[in-house]
């Protein structure tokens, strides 16, 4: 590509020359290996994930990024904060920051690069200072609680989370809210091989003092511990035991008492521990089976802990009451029965305590009511895994920029025609109220025993047999085409992210997540106020017949809520980009990164951009257009084309309403144009009539 030879490439790929794909990535690779990380579509910042300590964050950078306008310095993370967090000051609009990426791409690493950047140039004092701390030290507690190590990334962020940061009238930080989305409880009980669970386990265990652990009845070698018990304890540059104390101390900066901390810490190791009991198979007199606990001195272990009659709690692993309207029938429960429900409990229990301590945060962060304020939203969700086969868990569509493109011909400005992907039918056919995979699933666990995964996926053939964005095994052996990589029991969803697999298996009953009522009723009867408080349907009161909705349903609501939220904001895109699959420095996987300039639609964002660009021109015919507009360009002009026209502009004050690209400027507006042309016209008239003034002198 001798276009790009001897430089970095463009800054912003507007300007890139011709537009296509192969261009498009050699750019990317050559910044990339220059260490030049950020890269423009217009004001979308693309972000390739360097896999090392760039020396570009300090806090000589943020302020030269909050001195300069966008296109003055280079790209940047922090340029994009900048813009966002002016716009919101001194705009009163509310923005909202939308980062998408693969798994490991960077999205977590870009959010706090953007909450960092915020915090440092908004607003001083001691008051806002603590405000910020808050605001900042949400971070560590919740990647502790909600982040775990997985084959692609490190420290995988298990769950979604949106944050509201919200400012006063001036745009100094007042508080807050955090929303978390679906966290992936499974990995509580059970990890892939090469993954951990989440990391709090670990740094319980490493960086617990021998009195906490004594206290917690804990031992320091994760080796013990069932739901700890895979090859990999321990991650590479990752230090468990100062991460343990650095999450205390955030804890502490939060707001939580010493008291809470403890009974968090608490109900952690309570799940560790649930782990570790063993079910035994027992065979009754009349040949049912049933089961019991092997080895009492855990279950003993735990009743002392959260205050709880281990008996009880065993009554509640092995047994399972049904309501009928006359009689309350107690059946016993097989080992295989009661070991779904001890690792459901467990679940059930981890996944309640990581709601409880966000909703702990922000109690803390949370701005009074009647406040005006002004909202700057973020969004870091898990990231899509490509090429994988999937469960249930992470179906989202928070899609791509929602871009329409208006068509039309604006006196002879040629303005281009995108079609640009919509997600929204992808979103439909995941979410739609009566027809949408999700409400199926929900309509399935409604009759529960009648229904089984593979009844369900058959369902789901039947009904999205026609859809464009649907795909199985039956629907391909329809129209004759034959894919090997897909099982009998998937289907596929043609996401705006490329293909995703999903595995039907035990669908239904991770979207029921059952957890028996004798369970719910056992833990609210705990002494432990943390533990009880969390079962609050176990309280025989409270105790109703509704069924609680289910995770397709919670979920389906939640999306709905964040939508609403988002729209109401001005969108700010950040895209990242994973180099390579190794989380290695300077490696560029061309072949995979191909794959996400596609599923981001990079290309599509550049076309749509260049519309939106309604004008370009080469230099040279430009300059002599419009040059008399300038004292530096007229009369007279010994430079380039190029630094000509760059002087005229600047001289006008529209350097920023243009982009100067290789060979050709670029206007965004056709009011610069009408602009330029009006000026043009003034300035012919003022020169004709110095010219028969001139005339008349000599005469
Ligand atoms: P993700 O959020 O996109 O994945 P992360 O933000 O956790 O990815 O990034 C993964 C790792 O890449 C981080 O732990 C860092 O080691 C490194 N990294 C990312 N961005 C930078 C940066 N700007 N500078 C230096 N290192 C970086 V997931 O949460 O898995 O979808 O669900
Ligand atoms: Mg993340």
């Amino acid at each position: 590509m001798n276009l790009l030879e001897g430089s970095v490439g463009v800054e912003d790929l507007v300007l890139l020359e011709p537009l296509e794909q192969e261009p498009l990535l050699k750019n990317l690779q050559l910044r990339y290996e220059s260490k030049e990380i950020y890269t423009y579509i217009g004001n979308v910042l693309i972000s390739v994930n360097p896999y090392q300590q760039l020396p570009i964050y300090g806090p000589e950078f943020i302020a030269k990024y909050q001195d300069y306008t966008f296109y003055e310095l280079k790209p940047h993370i922090y340029a994009l904060a900048n813009v966002a967090y002016q716009s919101l000051r001194d705009r009163d609009r509310d923005q909202c920051i939308l980062i998408t990426g693969e798994s490991g791409a960077g999205k977590t690493e870009a959010s706090k690069l953007v909450m960092s950047y915020v915090a440092a140039v908004c607003g001083k004092g001691e008051q806002v200072n603590s405000v910020k701390e808050q605001l900042l030290q949400s971070n560590p507690v919740l990647e502790a609680f909600g982040n775990a190590k997985t084959i692609r990334n490190n420290n995988s962020s298990r769950f979604g989370k949106y944050m509201d940061v919200e400012f006063d009238f001036k745009g100094s930080p007042l508080g807050g809210v955090i929303t978390n989305y679906l966290l992936e409880k499974s990995r509580v009980v059970k990890q892939l091989k090469g993954e951990r669970n989440f990391h709090i386990f670990y740094q319980l265990l490493a960086g617990a003092d021998a009195h906490l652990l004594t206290a917690l009845k804990l031992e320091r070698d994760t080796s013990g511990y069932a739901y700890l018990n895979q090859k990999v304890s321990r991650v590479d540059g990752m230090d468990d035991a100062a991460n343990f104390k650095a999450v205390q101390s955030a804890m502490t900066v939060i707001g939580f008492s010493e008291e809470e901390i403890q009974r968090v810490l608490e109900v952690t190791a309570l799940v560790l521990k649930l782990g570790n009991v063993e079910l035994a198979d027992e065979f009754q007199a009349n040949g049912v089976s049933a089961s019991s606990i092997r080895d009492g001195k855990g279950i003993q272990e735990i009743g002392e802990m959260v205050g709880l009659n281990s008996e009880e709690l065993e009554k509640a692993l092995c047994s399972r009451t049904m309501k009928t309207a006359k009689e309350k029938v107690v059946t016993a429960l097989n080992v295989i029965q009661a070991q779904y429900a001890r690792d459901a409990l467990a679940k059930n229990i981890y996944s309640r305590l990581f709601n409880w301590i966000v909703n702990r945060i922000n109690e803390s962060i949370k701005v009074g009511v009647g406040e005006k304020k002004k909202v700057m939203g973020v969004l870091d969700i898990y990231g899509f895994e490509i090429l994988e086969v999937r469960e249930l868990h992470p179906i989202t569509c928070l899609g791509p920029a929602p871009v329409t493109c208006h068509v039309s011909s604006c006196q002879g400005i040629p303005w281009t025609k995108v079609d640009y992907f919509d997600n929204g039918i992808i979103c439909n056919l995941i979410e739609h109220n009566q027809r949408g995979i999700l409400a199926m699933l929900d309509e399935e666990c409604l009759r529960p025993g009648v229904v089984s995964d593979s009844t369900f996926l058959a369902k789901l053939n039947q009904l999205f047999s026609k859809h464009d964005h649907y795909e199985s095994k039956v629907t391909q052996n329809a129209q004759r085409q034959y894919d090997h990589t897909m099982g009998l029991s998937c289907f596929r969803i043609c996401h705006y992210a490329g293909k995703v697999t999903y595995n039907v298996n035990s669908f239904i009953d991770k979207n029921n997540d059952l957890l028996f009522r004798d369970l719910s009723q056992a833990m609210w009867k705990a002494q432990h106020p943390l533990l009880r408080s969390l079962f609050p349907e176990g309280d025989p009161k409270q105790a109703s017949l509704k069924r609680p909705p289910t995770a397709g349903a919670q979920f389906k609501s939640s999306v709905a809520i964040l939508m609403k939220n988002l729209y109401s904001k001005n969108p700010n895109y950040i895209r990242c980009i994973k180099p390579n699959e190794h989380q290695q420095r300077g490696q560029f996987s061309w072949d995979l990164v191909a794959i996400q300039t596609q599923y981001l639609g990079l290309l599509e964002n550049v076309r749509v951009r260049r519309a939106g660009y309604a004008y370009r021109q080469r230099y040279e015919p430009f300059l002599e257009r419009y040059r008399l507009l300038s004292r530096s360009t007229w009369p007279r002009w010994n430079g380039g084309d190029r630094e000509g026209v760059e002087k005229v502009l600047g001289d006008l004050n529209l350097s920023s309403e243009v982009a100067f690209g290789k060979t050709k400027i670029f206007i965004r507006s056709p009011r610069t144009l009408f602009f330029l042309e009006e000026q043009r016209r003034l300035r012919l008239q003022q020169l004709a009539t110095l010219i028969q003034k001139v005339y008349r002198g000599w005469r």
